[in-house]
């Protein structure tokens, strides 16, 4: 296990984001089914110590790409609730002014380059990052967030290739939650340590217990200060579990009861606040006032995002790159 070797701020702030990330996901959870939220929400719950311990290893001027999954992501980098509850629930104050939803979601100002619907979308969007920050010469990292699903895909094998014969400066971040959709792990990769694929493409491959926010912490440290010595990229592979379904409504029939509830043992957040009360010594009412803090910030972006306006029918069209049937490029 991690040692808890760090100031106390570091950790209030570790534990801050972690909390906020999961209990971002339980108000969006909620407000979808009070009505407020329409569309999908592929949750996060029990993948807070990846999203978090990654993100705070980054410089503000860093970027990440994203995936289907990405509320803890955005949140960790730095993304304000407000705007991400807002988009969720299509207002015009949202992210992408209400037009784009769970799937859509960036700012460039915070090095978010986007959440992603195509699995293993992301991958390429960060290559394509790191190669501009390696021609510019200004130091920065892109990190790419993806499940162990993407890594069967052929662009995260194409952009692990190029990033390695490059010597890119970015950090390859697999979030092994065991399952894509309703297949095992065992079932679609025939290795069980993803990490491993990065052998191929002559980059080191680590494995981290991704229910450990401070493990998660390190190795990404490591890897962000190889990147920026010019030494290339690291596919890092944490090892974490997706509580709740795929999406907010799957039935969850391809894994058992005891499975969940063995991962729910290991639930990253609150094993995170037993060490700060017993390793690091902090008080527990210090954490609780962390914890008031984010109810309120919560308060504060659901009301915001319920009477913010919703996009008028006239504006459907602006801002919208697509094709009509007719051909016509907007
Ligand atoms: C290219 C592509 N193929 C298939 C899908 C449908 N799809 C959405 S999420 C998902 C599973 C992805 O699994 P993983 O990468 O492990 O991410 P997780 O959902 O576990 O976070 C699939 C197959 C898609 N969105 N894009
Ligand atoms: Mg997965």
């Amino acid at each position: 296990m991690s040692s808890i070797q760090y100031p106390a701020s570091t950790l209030r702030h570790l534990y801050r984001q972690m909390y906020l990330v999961r209990e971002f996901e339980l108000r969006a959870i909620n407000e979808r089914r009070a009505g407020l939220i329409p569309g999908f929400i592929h949750s996060c719950v029990g993948q807070e110590a990846t999203a978090v311990g990654a993100c705070a290893a980054l410089e503000p001027t860093d970027v990440i790409a994203s995936t289907h999954r990405g509320h803890g992501h955005l949140v960790a980098k730095g993304g304000d609730p407000k705007y991400m509850m807002a988009e969720l629930a299509a207002r015009t104050t949202g992210y992408c002014g209400g037009k784009g939803g769970s799937l859509h979601m960036s700012d460039f100002d915070l090095g978010i380059l986007g959440a992603n619907g195509i699995v293993a979308g992301g991958i390429p969007i960060a290559v394509g990052a790191g190669l501009a920050f390696q021609q510019k010469k200004d130091g920065r990292v892109a990190l790419s967030f993806f499940g162990d699903g993407a890594t069967n895909e052929g662009a995260f094998h194409e952009a692990l290739n190029l990033a390695g014969l490059w010597k890119l400066p970015v950090i390859f971040f697999c979030e092994n939650n065991l399952y894509g959709e309703g297949t095992p792990q065992d079932k679609q990769a025939p290795v069980a340590d993803l990490a491993i694929r990065a052998s191929s493409y002559a980059m080191p491959g680590v494995t981290v217990d991704g229910n450990d926010v401070l493990a998660v912490y390190e190795a990404t440290k490591i890897a962000a200060a190889r990147a920026r010595a010019g030494d290339g990229p690291t596919l890092i592979e944490g090892k974490t579990y997706r509580q709740r379904g795929h999406y907010e409504g799957d039935p969850m029939i391809y894994r058992s009861k005891d499975e969940m509830a063995e991962w729910q043992r290991r639930d990253p957040v609150a094993a995170f606040r037993g060490r700060l009360i017993s390793e690091a010594g902090l008080p527990e009412g210090e954490i609780a006032q962390i914890e008031r803090d984010v109810q309120a910030t919560l308060d504060e972006a659901v009301a915001f995002a319920a009477s913010s306006p919703k996009p008028a029918p006239e504006t459907a069209l602006a801002g919208v790159y697509g094709e009509t049937h007719a051909g016509l490029v907007f």
